[in-house]
């Protein structure tokens, strides 16, 4: 087992299917990567206390995934200078609006790198290329995956070309979407 590099913090057990996706993203990538439960505000100590000795512990990257009122990315840098990246969830009366202004909006001085809502994806990736600054590998593995998603698209406008509008979408979406 690879030793972690990323941290990533959850809110709440209710935020686990969105960072799955960061997960696998990272499993993908080869980046060994940990996951932590930590509320900054129903576990406030816990929280500040993994963002606190993170690098010491050999994290590079953190990544604090969480919703409503979110403020565990926030919390997370206060207590760190390894760049945070913020993850806002979706979810809740305000369908995650909510976490991602309260993410996005640091005031000067603690910054958080914010994702989209539900950008776990991305997040993973973001923090794949930090650490990629001081890692040939995890950089080459970035190039092929780029290249992969470039090929992907190609071969789609491929079928699209050949095939044609219908029966591209018939094959692609099913009958209901055409
Ligand atoms: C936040 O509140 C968590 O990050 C979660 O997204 C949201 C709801 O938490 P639960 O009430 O589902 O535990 O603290």
């Amino acid at each position: 087992m690879r030793d972690p590099v990323v941290g990533i913090v959850v809110g709440s057990e209710s935020d686990l299917p969105v960072v799955r996706d960061a997960g696998a993203m990272l499993e993908r990538l080869g980046i060994g990567w940990e996951l932590v439960l930590a509320s900054a505000h129903r576990t406030p100590d816990l929280a500040a206390g993994y963002a606190a000795n993170a690098a010491g512990r050999g994290i590079r990257v953190l990544i604090a995934a969480a919703g409503g009122a979110a403020h565990l990315a926030g919390a997370c840098a206060a207590r760190t200078v390894l760049p945070v990246i913020g993850l806002p969830v979706g979810g809740g009366a305000l369908a995650g609006l909510d976490a991602l202004y309260a993410t996005v909006q640091m005031p000067p001085g603690v910054p958080v790198a914010t994702v989209a809502i539900n950008g776990a994806v991305n997040a993973a990736l973001l923090a794949a290329q930090i650490i990629a600054l001081g890692d040939d590998t995890c950089a080459a593995r970035l190039g092929e995956y780029r290249r992969e998603l470039t090929a992907a698209v190609e071969e789609k406008s491929r079928a699209l070309t050949h095939e044609g509008l219908e029966a591209y979408m018939a094959r692609r979406f099913g009958k209901d979407r055409t």
